[in-house]
């Protein structure tokens, strides 16, 4: 292909520097797929784990599985890994991986529009450098299901006149002690983050719009004999990574199946509560009336405790609408307002999960966006990773891929397994664009709909951001994480639409 001024020609472009792009790279790297560039808006590999620096952040997937498989630590600290550790990790991983060179931080994908004639991505991104432009045969995409965050839509929150910022945007210029301090929001990251601000502030008002079913965390350090053994005794490490792994698929029948059997969870959930907190009317405020597993398990032992404390208030009536200096809720049975000074304010609300916005900025055939495809009938991809209509695009945590149960990182390793099978295959058999037939798709999308239908997150009586506004749970996946791997353990090519290389034969034509 001719050069075009000022655009550079890869092979692979991925987007994010995460566990995803981080591996994809390593890997696609190993296979010796080398023409790649990771492009990162951030200014340093990790992902969620280098942007996620609230007070409190840790891991609440036991760090033995929270690793690469091909890059075991024997150093973990403690049972769950705490952000630094986790990030320091990634940050390790890359640098011994020999991939940096590659990365290209402080960079935004702007976006990226399939060139039929080209047969080609053409990616524009933005860094210090100003625009840039790529023509990549393939984009990975490692943008993270849980990047983009979702900040509150309540009236005045616009007119806020003290600091306010989101649980993953965390603001350290801001110093918390003795400050009137509210947190909207009572999901992971709040539990993690709410302990640690109890400990600083003058007084907290936590605001909670649903309670979670939040369960003892069996939290350790590892001794300093575990870790050597980790290190020096050969399997070791392996072996307790295999017997984590097995104790927590062993929990997948009650989520997908069974969610009857989420009432063992339900009672550990009811003794946390009691343990952890003194008040009755406290402890009926914090129970949750659906099914266990239904949103998100939480683990914590500081939780209750936490919400227990002199200095901090559980607000259950709705905010109806915030002020310069205040929040205003409304009593829905008596009307009563009530209006609680604030000097700063958490937004601990989540991220857009069921409409990423990166879809909004790839543009496939037929001029159309990923999220206008989306749009219309919910997320869907192939195998969770590729896209009809979006040839040579593979998605990482894509559409039923997250788990609510396990580590995410064995998911990731299965997919950049698949993109690579892909890759190579491609180069085998000389092939420009692959794209998964729409009957391959819709048939791959029905039989998760099946599976799905029993599940506690369509079965458990709560709303969740597990599923989209249809209704449909388009974000995790119905099953072990072993079937998961198995579906995408060869690249079947024979469920994909494909295109030789137009431009080899056209130099071979001009060749002969
Ligand atoms: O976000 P969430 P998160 N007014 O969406 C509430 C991962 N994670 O950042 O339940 C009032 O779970 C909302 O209420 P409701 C993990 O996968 C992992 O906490 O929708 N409240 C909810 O309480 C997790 O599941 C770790 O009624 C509003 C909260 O805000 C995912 O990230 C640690 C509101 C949002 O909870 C997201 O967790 C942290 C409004 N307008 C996170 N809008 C690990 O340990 C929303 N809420 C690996």
């Amino acid at each position: 292909m001719s050069a075009t001024p000022g655009r550079s020609n890869v092979d692979h472009l991925i987007v994010g520097a995460g566990f995803a792009g981080l591996a994809a790279a390593i890997k696609l790297d190993e296979a010796g797929e080398r023409d790649f560039v990771v492009i990162e808006k951030d200014s340093d590999v990790g992902g969620t784990w280098h942007i996620n620096t609230y007070p409190g952040a840790e891991c609440d997937v036991p760090s033995q599985l929270y690793s690469y498989s091909f890059a075991l630590n024997p150093h973990w600290s403690k049972v769950y890994s705490p952000q630094q550790e986790i990030w320091a990790y990634t940050r390790k991983v890359a640098e011994e991986s020999g991939t940096l060179d590659r990365f290209v931080f402080d960079t935004a994908v702007l976006d990226a529009r399939w060139e039929e004639g080209l047969q080609r991505w053409i990616v524009r991104t933005e860094g210090p450098d100003g625009v840039q432009e790529y023509a990549a045969r393939t984009i990975i995409s490692g943008s993270g299901g849980l990047s983009e965050p979702r900040l509150p839509e309540i009236e005045g929150i616009e007119d806020f006149q003290g600091a306010i910022f989101h649980s993953a945007r965390w603001d350290h210029d801001v110093d918390l002690a003795g400050k009137r301090v509210a947190v909207i929001g009572t999901g992971a990251s709040a539990i993690q983050l709410v302990p640690e601000l109890q400990r600083v502030v003058g007084h907290m008002d936590v605001y909670q719009r649903t309670p979670n079913w939040v369960i003892p965390r069996n939290e350790r350090s590892f001794s300093a004999l575990e870790r050597t053994v980790f290190e020096k005794v050969p399997g070791a490490q392996r072996a307790l990574r295999s017997l984590v792994y097995a104790t927590l698929e062993a929990r997948v029948p009650a989520f997908a199946r069974f969610p009857q059997l989420m009432r063992a969870v339900e009672l550990q959930g009811r003794r946390n509560i009691a343990k952890g907190i003194r008040d009755p009317e406290l402890r009926a405020k914090v129970t949750p009336d659906y099914r266990a597993g239904c949103k998100r398990i939480l683990i914590s032992n500081r939780w209750y405790p936490a919400l227990d404390a002199d200095n901090v208030d559980l607000v259950t009536e709705p905010i109806t609408k915030i002020t310069g200096d205040a929040i205003v809720t409304t009593d829905p049975a008596t009307g009563a307002t009530v209006e609680r000074p604030v000097d700063v304010l958490v937004v601990a609300t989540g991220f857009y999960v069921t409409e990423p916005p990166i879809a909004q900025h790839i543009t496939g055939r037929a001029g159309r966006t990923l999220a206008d495809v989306w749009d219309d009938g919910g997320m869907a991809a192939y195998k969770g990773t590729t896209i009809h209509g979006f040839p040579n695009l593979f998605q990482i945590v894509g559409p039923n891929t997250a788990l609510g149960h396990s580590s995410m990182i064995f998911i990731i390793e299965s997919q950049v397994r698949y993109v690579v099978e892909a890759a190579k295959a491609m180069r085998r058999a000389g092939l420009a664009v692959i794209e998964p037939t729409q009957a391959a798709q819709d048939a791959w999308t029905a039989e998760i709909r099946r599976r799905m239908r029993p599940t506690v997150w369509q079965t458990g009586g709560c709303a969740s951001w597990y599923l989209d506004k249809f209704g449909n749970n388009t974000t995790l996946w119905p099953g072990q994480t072993f079937t998961f791997r198995h579906h995408l353990s060869r690249f079947d090519v024979d469920k994909y639409d494909v295109e030789a290389d137009h431009h080899s034969t056209q130099r071979e034509a001009v060749n002969a």
